[in-house]
């Protein structure tokens, strides 16, 4: 058995008596109470998930087991002559809590070379679909074509133990995930290099290998590994996490839970705002020939964007209180890499005006920029243009977080996930209304 294996068997181990004893003894006892605004208004702020992967303060941004982001990228090993940390051993400390040694690193990036290669039926599959599909319909589309391989599916066939089946679910899982950075670069090039695909290359690490197969030079390697790690996850409750854990409730294997968190990240207002920004930026650059806009005409673009009905993509968030954490990490690797990008002025600008108009509109409950918002700029400034293809990144990353979490949904024992719903009438009856 790996060593990350045999250490997550050791912290599930000591973890299950934690959750059998709240469950049996204090089951009862009350969390927080449902509000009718929160039972038609997407359930915002109701306390009703349990994951211990990460955990999202309003205020504060997202700790990954207790770690914030700037903790994690100083304390996890680096890649040798690299600036950021092996998404590798990040996986690791979402899974077990541990900052890995370089020793446990290395064994987990050896994991995932050997779990590397993809059927040739996938890259088949990808060919054969309309040329102009989304790229996040091809990666949902690929992954789900593999859940023939699930080991989960195997063994539960053959009669598995609930407290075993976190086993052949992490094996699925390391399976997947060593494999999306080779079909998310595959769709890359297939799709908008003229098909000419790049093979992998067996010595580099996850980040690494991905930059390889985009064909894109340094510092392209170190601003995946930098992505992934930023975009694995958000606690459980957003849509992306929320659908994986939801699917794999019904013990739906590793295969069906990804595809369909892909499904859900690839929403406007989810993962796919990466896009719409850039998408948005443009509009604003061709409107000004190019030139970057003062202050005084980007609020104009802004306010003509909201009085049209639309979101500005990029800002605001279900949870989060302030700037988003992962948008500074990505501003910080900007300002060191790319200060001088038009694009990225575009967006400095754009944090300048929109939190002051949002709170004069007065809808948003946080009107600062989320992770999407700063994104697709850095691909762009790299040569990835084509920004359909964005949020295929972010699903490599988030994959991930989603991962780890059903390893420990199916450790835990977790249930089936079945809320109650209720009938207009009834919240009628409910608030004296009839
Ligand atoms: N621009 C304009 N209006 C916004 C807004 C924005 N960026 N953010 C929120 N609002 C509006 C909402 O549309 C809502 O309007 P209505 O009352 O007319 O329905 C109102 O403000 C209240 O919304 P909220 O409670 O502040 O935000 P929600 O929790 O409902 O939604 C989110 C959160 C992210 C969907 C929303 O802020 C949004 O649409 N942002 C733009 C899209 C975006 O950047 N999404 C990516 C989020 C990060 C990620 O998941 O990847």
């Amino acid at each position: 058995m790996s060593n990350l294996k045999s250490k997550l068997q050791e912290k599930i181990e000591g973890w299950r008596p934690r959750t059998t004893k709240l469950l049996k003894e204090y089951g009862d006892v009350k969390i927080g109470e449902v509000t009718i605004g929160q039972a038609i208004g997407g359930m915002r702020g109701v306390k009703c998930l349990t994951t211990d992967i990460s955990y999202l303060d309003p205020m504060e941004g997202i700790r990954f087991r207790g770690f914030t982001i700037p903790e994690a990228l100083e304390k996890l090993p680096k890649v040798p002559g690299k600036e950021t940390p092996y998404v590798e051993g990040f996986f690791y400390l979402l899974l077990t809590g541990e900052i890995p040694s370089e020793e446990d690193v290395k064994e987990v990036a050896a994991e995932f070379n050997k779990r590397k290669i993809v059927p040739g039926y996938v890259f088949d599959i990808l060919k054969a679909m309309p040329e102009d599909s989304h790229p996040m319909v091809m990666f949902s589309t690929a992954i789900l074509s593999m859940q023939r391989e699930s080991e989960f599916v195997k063994q539960y066939n053959e009669g598995l133990n609930k407290m075993d089946m976190w086993i052949p679910t992490y094996e699925d899982a390391l399976n997947l995930l060593a494999k999306l950075p080779q079909i998310a670069a595959f769709i890359y090039r297939y799709k908008y290099k003229g098909g000419q695909i790049i093979d992998p290359d067996p010595d580099l690490d996850m980040g690494g290998n991905f930059a390889h197969m985009m064909g894109v030079d340094a510092p392209y390697d170190d601003l995946s590994r930098l992505y992934f790690i930023l975009h694995s996850d958000h606690e459980s409750g957003n849509v992306s996490a929320h659908t994986g854990h939801l699917v794999a409730s019904a013990l739906s294997d590793i295969y069906y839970s990804i595809s369909a968190m892909i499904n859900g990240l690839a929403g406007p207002l989810h993962g796919l705002a990466n896009q719409e920004v850039l998408r948005w930026l443009h509009s604003v650059s061709e409107q000004m020939g190019g030139k970057i806009p003062t202050e005084e005409e980007m609020k104009k673009f802004v306010w003509d964007t909201l009085n049209s009905g639309q979101v500005i993509p990029g800002f605001g968030h279900a949870v989060l209180r302030k700037t988003d954490p992962r948008y500074t990490a990505q501003r910080e690797f900007c300002l060191k890499h790319l200060p001088d990008d038009p694009l990225f002025k575009y967006v400095d600008v754009l944090y300048k005006v929109t939190p002051p108009i949002l709170e004069e509109q007065g809808k948003a409950k946080n009107p600062w920029p989320n992770v999407d918002a700063q994104s697709g700029v850095i691909q762009w400034h790299y040569g990835v243009r084509e920004y359909d293809f964005y949020t295929v990144l972010f699903g490599v990353g988030r994959a991930l977080g989603v991962c780890a979490n059903i390893i420990w949904d199916r450790a835990l024992g977790y249930p089936i996930e079945r809320p109650k719903s209720l009938t207009t009438d009834m919240l009628e009856e409910i608030a004296h209304i009839k």
